[in-house]
């Protein structure tokens, strides 16, 4: 299993929608994907999402860095000395979004060599999640429609509403509008992407106390540091910590500050081995995971749905899964199909999933 060679293919993909939050909007799948060979001839293959509003990277700042840094670290390694090639990735600050696609990379290799999924090598609680849809900005009759859409689609039946606009009314009015319309059945929760003060989020949970929310995730930054303090202090349901704890080392920091109760766990910035990490670090705590989306292709769902149906605490909650949905199309030969409200991790030996090359070669953007 020597790592002879890697790629990075920057790729484009029109959404047929655009997602809209408090940090930025998302209009094309701008990701790199990125495929490490084996003296073999086994390809392992996992997708970067570049996110500037989130993490600083870029699309061609992605390639760069594996190109030019991360290539000649892994080259030459076992597949299986995972810990090894940590230890060299590491030596980079940052760039979570291009060193977590390098690490699931190898782990889709060593899941094809062993002729196990992923998702058995990780853990293999169970075989599937629950799935949750994210709904960006919109008016309230539009947001509520397109909820109203996917739950009688694929059946599901928890939504993630991103806030963060002002006035903070213009949330409220959306959050009502998406009870009313649901109904007492669905879950419902909030992402601020820091759009909000700690008093503008204090008004708004305040203002929806009575609509039942489940989560709260990043309504003010963690870096208006006694604000978010006093903010967690004072809220009713688990306040989850997103872009503000993105490292074992900011989970910790973030949780025993007391800026955040909970943590979204996602494979897109932290992989599958410091996911691992984060996991462990949630449970000893105490504290609940939320599997997160960092607004991933199908490729970036499925090593969500690995990692997340590998164990205990990540299947308690939904999965936020079903973002793939407002892409025009994608790059797998078998697309991943949500149904019943949930969605199943992929079986085959590795992450478990194919890339169509006819796809990549229409998207790709390097060629
Ligand atoms: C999320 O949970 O915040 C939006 C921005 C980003 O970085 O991820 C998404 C979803
Ligand atoms: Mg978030």
């Amino acid at each position: 299993l020597t790592i002879t060679r890697i790629e990075a293919i920057p790729y484009r993909i029109p959404y047929r929608k655009s997602l809209k939050f408090a940090s930025g909007e998302v209009s094309h799948a701008d990701h790199v994907l990125v495929r490490v060979h084996t003296a073999g001839g086994l390809t392992g293959c996992a997708d970067a999402p570049p996110r500037p509003f989130t993490y600083g990277e870029t699309q061609r700042g992605i390639v760069a860095v594996v190109e030019d840094v991360f290539a000649g670290q892994v080259i030459g390694l076992d597949a299986t000395e995972r810990a090894r090639l940590h230890a060299r990735l590491h030596r980079t600050i940052g760039n979570p979004a291009a060193k977590s696609a390098v690490d699931m990379a190898v782990w889709d290799l060593l899941g094809q060599a062993w002729g196990q999924p992923v998702t058995r090598l990780l853990g293999g609680y169970t075989d599937r999640m629950r799935v949750s849809h994210m709904l960006g900005f919109d008016t309230p009759t539009a947001m509520a429609q397109e909820a109203c859409a996917i739950r009688d689609t694929y059946g599901i039946t928890t939504f993630k509403v991103k806030v963060g606009r002002r006035p903070i009314e213009l949330d409220v009015e959306v959050v009502r509008a998406l009870r009313n319309t649901l109904g007492d059945k669905v879950e419902l929760y909030i992402d601020g992407n820091r759009g909000w003060t700690a008093s503008e989020s204090a008004r708004a949970l305040e203002q929806l106390r009575d609509v039942g929310l489940t989560l709260a995730e990043e309504l003010n930054p963690a870096d208006d540091v006694l604000g978010r303090r006093w903010l967690v202090k004072g809220c009713a349901v688990p306040f989850v910590a997103d872009e503000s704890a993105t490292t074992p080392a900011e989970v910790t920091r973030e949780l025993l500050g007391g800026s955040a109760t909970a943590v979204s766990i996602k494979t897109a910035r932290t992989g599958f081995t410091i996911s691992e990490q984060v996991l462990a670090l949630a449970q000893g705590l105490g504290v609940e995971v939320v599997m997160g989306n960092q607004i991933d292709g199908q490729l970036g769902t499925a090593c969500t749905v690995a990692f997340g149906a590998a164990h205990e605490p990540t299947v308690a909650r939904a999965g936020e899964l079903s973002n793939f949905l407002d892409m025009s199309d994608d790059l797998l030969t078998e697309p991943l199909r949500i149904t019943g409200g949930e969605l199943a991790a992929p079986t085959a030996p590795g992450i478990g999933v194919t890339v169509d090359p006819d796809k990549l070669a229409r998207y790709r953007i390097d060629t």
